[in-house]
């Protein structure tokens, strides 16, 4: 039986796809209201195919507890955010799991910790908590780390298609708890050390930071000398060795906006281009709103009430919030005394999170004069049309029109 620990938004879908694969799994989460819901029959985010993964999970007979099991196998996956102040891995969401677990698990178990964790982390920070309890690493416990790779948006095919990567200190346990992620993974295994797996994970995801800075970097330069950055992306991309992403108005999420920051903390003076990327990237919600004040210096509109911001998620179609440039530029509004006023709307934020958001997209629009599109949801994508008559920031190059009253970044 798998215990995967922290039913997230990585820890259910894997915990589900095990589940529907024929693996005895038990799931577990702090949140008792979280377990209560999955109990329930619900799950707790969307994401494309993952009702019915569940239904598929729950017929093959997973289970949902708040309680840590007696197994032989654990799969921990909680929140691994930076520290604002070092910009450090906190660990402590994993540490708090593995004394959990070691708190009931028999001896020769293995734990996998697939959280994102900064190269050392399992030295620092994990194998302690063993050693303290008198076990023996390798004998009495055995530790692995397989960092996910799933992207938001397409988790469901992912898991079943990406290559995985497994770092353990023993190549027969790592070969074991590549058996289990088989059940499921068409993808390569590929199994290694701890610390290799550690520093991929977060290089993949710095990777990914570093190249939307760069994009984000060419709007800025583009907008300063009338060029249009989507052009001229699109061009230089048919180049066979270019592959530049595509500007937009920050990089938010849990992982890509996060995972930088711990090579930064970890090896300040090494990391430059790294934490020039973040900088860049984190200045992006900030110049969105020049954008806005510009335009509307530009048409004569005075009143912030009639500007509107499409999309409080941190990326289409998804409805995560965390680190959404939508938000942080709401932030930096505030401080400019017109937080308040600008009115808000996503299809995927049902819940009243801010001032001024509407929940149905004619109200919106009929509201507004200039609408700033921060997310390219479908919905929008698919309601171009109701756009007309309006004036455009388009921060995500999703809008082909040409007419004077479409902005870009
Ligand atoms: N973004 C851009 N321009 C682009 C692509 C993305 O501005 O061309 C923005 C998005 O709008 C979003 C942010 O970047 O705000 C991050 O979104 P994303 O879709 O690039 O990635 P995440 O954070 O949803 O998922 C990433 C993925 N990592 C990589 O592609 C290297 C995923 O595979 C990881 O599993 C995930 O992080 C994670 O959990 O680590």
């Amino acid at each position: 039986m798998v215990n995967v620990v922290g039913l997230g938004y990585i820890g259910l879908p894997t915990a589900l796809m095990l589940a529907s694969h024929g693996v005895q799994v038990v799931g577990t989460d702090y949140n008792t209201q979280l377990v209560e819901t999955l109990k329930g029959g619900k799950t707790t985010f969307k994401e494309d195919g993952l009702d019915e993964l569940f239904e598929q999970a729950v017929k093959a007979g997973i289970q949902f507890s708040d309680r840590y099991q007696e197994t032989d196998l654990y799969i921990v996956s909680v929140p691994t955010p930076y520290d604002e102040k070092s910009k450090k891995v906190d660990a402590s969401y994993v540490e708090k799991a593995v004394e959990a677990v070691l708190a009931v698990c028999p001896k020769g178990a293995t734990i996998v910790i697939e959280s994102t964790i900064s190269p050392g982390t399992m030295d620092r920070h994990v194998r302690p908590l063993v050693t303290e309890k008198g076990y023996v690493i390798g004998k009495d416990i055995n530790l692995v780390h397989a960092p996910e790779r799933i992207i938001p948006g397409n988790m469901v095919y992912e898991l079943v298609h990406n290559s995985r990567t497994i770092g353990a200190d023993d190549r027969e346990i790592g070969e074991k708890v590549k058996e289990v992620y088989a059940s499921f993974c068409q993808g390569e295994i590929v199994v290694t050390d701890i610390r290799t797996a550690e520093m991929t994970k977060v290089v993949e995801n710095t990777f990914r930071d570093i190249n939307i800075a760069y994009a984000n970097e060419l709007a800025k330069i583009c907008r300063s000398d009338n060029m249009d950055v989507y052009e001229i992306i699109r061009i230089a991309n048919k180049h066979p060795r270019v592959n530049i992403l595509q500007p937009g108005p920050g990089v938010g999420g849990h992982c890509i906006s996060v995972d930088p920051w711990f090579l930064v903390g970890d090896y300040p003076g090494l990391a430059n281009i790294i934490l020039a990327a973040r900088k860049i990237n984190d200045s992006m919600p900030e110049f969105v709103l020049e954008r806005v004040h510009n335009i509307m210096k530009e048409r004569g509109m005075t009143d912030v009430g009639r500007v509107g911001l499409y999309g409080l998620t941190y990326k289409e179609n998804v409805d995560d919030m965390r680190e959404s440039p939508t938000l942080q530029m709401l932030e930096s509004m505030e401080k400019h005394l017109c937080g308040n006023l600008v009115k808000v709307y996503d299809p995927y934020i049902t819940g009243d999170i801010v001032p001024n958001q509407y929940h149905d997209l004619d109200e919106f629009l009929e509201n507004i004069d200039l609408v700033v599109l921060m997310v390219g949801h479908d919905e929008i994508k698919q309601n171009l049309r109701k756009l007309a008559g309006k004036v455009i920031l388009d921060t995500r190059g999703i809008v082909c029109d040409m007419a004077d009253t479409v902005y870009k970044l």
